[in-house]
């Protein structure tokens, strides 16, 4: 067909010539990806989980057998299909499948909700909806409000924790017969809808971020080479893995373009972590700030041999200097701070930057032609050194977000530039340090919560009368959620418990994350001037220590 006159990541065609000229897209797909490590390297381990360890030739039999099974339900070129898989060889087998057979995977996370995954279906236009078979109950209760709310949407149901998951897989609820047949590719053009990533929530629903595969693997490859990532590698993944994180800086795609092995831990403790390192030999790993201080922390350091690690690569939010600093003598490998964001822009500290620099800052891009702006109040460039909001645009950064016209006319200025909400300052090196933010945002150890689902939810309870929900600080999250309340007027006595307000919000399909750890009920808001509630203050009036003069 014609080619548009703007890609799906809102990139103008003559942006794309442009990066195509310059040598940084270069047509490969993500199936192309796949297809090399699987055919270059078919008896090298690929991928180990707590039932399976399979070979690349072994994970391109599961992808024909997933495939398959996909087939059944509908899925072909261009079909949209919501995946919320725990973690496991299932869920690559799963990914794999949709690219070959050029289908566009939607990354749902495990603890997304129920009304999280509905507004997926719904605004992907999703053929079909890929959930665990048996396992966790939350989770389960998705794939059910899915059935119940979607009914054009096809289910498909896996359990993981079988040596031969497609073989029981099912399709609206029947099991599919899978023959040993290979299942032709389907090739797609590299400018082309690779996949929808999720934004950590600044509005009440997520927004859906559209990457193309030229962008993404451009990324992908730059983060190899940036972290040094070597066939011979062993990564292993703590965190969910259909994150950015996990999926691109370096992560599994990275592993899988240099044919290297990947292990997924069951769970991201540290003892079923360090015991995996010590008896995978793992070489790298990437980690959220609170899960490494419970590395940091945890007596499994010191009973397991953790020699095999080199780099640790630490993101998703601010990590502090001391916990930095004690990385190197404590685990004995490299920290690399990774900030990056799923609509693009992604910084690393460089393996041979001076500690103080690695210690300090989060790192600078990945690409000479990543453009950054930092803008004042005002919209003027800050002074150099001085703080202000980040602005980016480049070759692997979205330029508006998938079907939300007001949101990407705020999200995005006129010539393309993505306005991060965060607040940093750049070193002359060229290393930013985040300072703040500047959006309505909880970054809850990685997580990110939009203040405005929370308050929905909650207000739609009879007790409630208002609600304001802020982040507030915590030692090891960083920050967690505190919800406030002003009870309706006869509810003041019989108000919920909070286990009660807790049960309330995951029946309503709020994702696990998103639950407050904090209520407090109050009898009114502070204001700011001009009547509106301020977050401001209630964001201080948790925090401990010395009151403000
Ligand atoms: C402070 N804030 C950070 C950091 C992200 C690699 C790593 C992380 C993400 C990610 C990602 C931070 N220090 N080191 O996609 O590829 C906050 C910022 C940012 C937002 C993006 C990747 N690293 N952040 O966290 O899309 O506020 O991506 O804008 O989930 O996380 O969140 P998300």
């Amino acid at each position: 067909g014609q080619r548009p006159a703007v890609l799906p990541n809102g990139m103008p065609a003559e942006a794309a010539d442009r990066y195509r000229e310059l040598g940084l897209w270069t047509g490969q797909t993500h199936w192309d990806l796949f297809e090399r490590a699987i055919t270059e390297r078919p008896e090298h381990t690929a991928v180990v989980d707590r039932r399976r360890t399979l070979s690349y030739r072994e994970l391109g039999e599961g992808i024909d057998r997933a495939a398959t099974v996909l087939m059944a339900a509908g899925v072909r070129e261009g079909s949209p299909v919501v995946v919320q898989l725990p973690n496991s060889a299932v869920f690559l087998e799963t990914v794999g499948a949709l690219f070959k057979l050029g289908a566009v995977p939607v990354f749902a996370l495990p603890a997304h909700g129920s009304r999280e995954v509905g507004h997926f279906c719904a605004m992907s236009d999703a053929v079909a909806y890929v959930g665990p078979r048996r396992g966790p109950r939350d989770l389960l209760a998705v794939a059910d409000a899915v059935r119940r709310d979607h009914p054009e949407v096809t289910p498909v149901s896996v359990d993981e924790r079988v040596t031969d998951p497609w073989a029981e897989a099912t399709v609206a609820g029947d099991v599919v017969d899978v023959p040993d047949a290979e299942v032709p590719v389907t090739r797609v053009s590299p400018e082309s809808l690779a996949f929808l990533q999720l934004s950590g929530g600044t509005t009440a629903l997520p927004k859906l971020i559209p990457r193309t595969h030229d962008d993404y693997l451009y990324s992908v490859r730059r983060s190899v080479e940036v972290c040094d990532v070597r066939p011979e590698d062993v990564m292993l993944v703590a965190l969910p893995c259909a994150h950015n994180f996990t999926m691109s800086s370096p992560g599994i795609l990275g592993a899988l373009h240099v044919g290297a092995t990947i292990v997924i831990a069951g769970d991201p403790s540290p003892t079923t972590c360090l015991s995996a390192i010590d008896r995978h030999r793992v070489t790298q790993a990437a980690l959220v700030p609170p899960l490494l201080l419970a590395w940091l922390n945890s007596p499994a350091v010191q009973e397991h041999d953790l020699s095999s690690l080199r780099t640790l690569w630490v993101g998703g939010a601010k990590l502090s200097d001391t916990a930095a600093r004690r990385v190197g003598p404590e685990l004995g490998c490299t920290l690399q701070q990774v900030f990056g964001m799923a609509e693009g822009l992604v910084n690393y500290t460089r393996l041979d930057d001076p500690e103080d620099l690695v210690v300090t800052t989060q790192g600078r891009p990945i690409s000479e032609h990543d453009e950054l702006r930092i803008l004042d109040e005002d919209g003027r460039e800050v002074a150099p050194g001085e703080p202000g909001v980040l602005y980016t645009r480049g070759p692997y950064t979205i330029r508006r977000y998938h079907r939300a016209p007001e949101v990407n006319a705020r999200s995005f200025t006129d010539d393309g530039f993505y306005c991060t909400g965060d607040i940093v300052r750049q070193l002359p090196s060229g290393h930013i340090v985040v300072v703040g933010r500047d959006k309505d945002q909880i970054n809850r150890g990685g997580e990110k919560v939009a203040p405005e689902a929370v308050e929905n939810e909650l207000l739609a309870h009879p007790a409630v009368h208002d609600v304001s929900v802020v982040g507030i600080p915590d030692e090891v999250l960083g920050e967690k959620i505190c919800a406030y309340l002003i009870p309706r007027d006869g509810h003041r006595e019989d108000f919920p418990s909070v286990t009660e307000l807790r049960g309330f919000l995951r029946e309503r399909g709020l994702s696990s994350f998103a639950v407050p750890d904090v209520f407090e009920t109050v009898t009114e808001f502070p204001h700011t001037g001009v009547g509106k509630t301020s977050k401001k203050d209630q964001r201080g009036m948790a925090q401990p220590g010395p009151s403000r003069p």
